[in-house]
């Protein structure tokens, strides 16, 4: 049987970033940063399914053709951003559903979650802007070897921080801390 995971080196495809309002920029930035860590190229671009549907449709036609591999949607409140980008593209999209408005990002999780069957969308958690990008990079890195190691390294530097003597280390600081702050 031949692998499922091809083993030949391909150049990485990008990752489309769309917000559905300045507002959600920093959540954005976030998953940004992580791709440039990742060495992965991307584009953010500010786009509503509600405000400038046509616009948003248009990014979600075109983001094949313009080599993007996946697409996050970054979107609050009623988020119908990442089902509408879901609707016009073949590509993988995530949805990330983002902090904003009296529910604090409850209202975005069920919308980008309850999908209809046919029209699929991974979505993450609230403001899960990393986990993310870092689900994006796992689906490029199927074709990309290279991408695939750098993904690896991450996880290692993670686990780093949780290695047992550095929590240990976090244990002995903190009872000293409350130790010093008297009963
Ligand atoms: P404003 O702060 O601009 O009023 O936006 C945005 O993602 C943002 O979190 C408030 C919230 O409205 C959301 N919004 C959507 C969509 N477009 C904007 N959910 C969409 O297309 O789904």
């Amino acid at each position: 049987m031949s692998p499922a995971v091809p083993t030949e080196a391909r150049p990485s495809a990008g990752v489309l970033l769309l917000a559905g309002s300045p507002g959600d920029l920093d959540v954005a930035l976030e998953a940004e940063e992580t791709l440039n860590e990742l060495r992965i190229s991307s584009r953010l671009r500010v786009v509503s399914a509600h405000r400038t549907p046509d616009a948003a449709v248009e990014c979600a036609r075109s983001a094949e053709a313009d080599g993007f591999g996946v697409i996050i949607a970054f979107a609050g409140l009623a988020a119908h951003l990442a089902g509408v980008t879901a609707a016009h593209s073949l590509l993988p999209v995530i949805g990330v559903p983002c902090s904003a408005g009296p529910l604090q990002g409850v209202d975005a999780v069920l919308a980008t979650l309850q999908m209809p069957s046919g029209t699929p969308v991974a979505t993450v958690a609230i403001d899960g802007a990393k986990n993310a990008a870092l689900l994006a990079a796992r689906i490029l890195a199927l074709h990309d070897p290279d991408l695939r190691k750098r993904l690896d390294s991450l996880r290692e530097r993670d686990r780093e921080r949780y290695r047992p003597d550095r929590v240990e280390a976090e244990l002995k600081k903190r009872r000293k801390d409350r130790e010093g702050r008297g009963p």
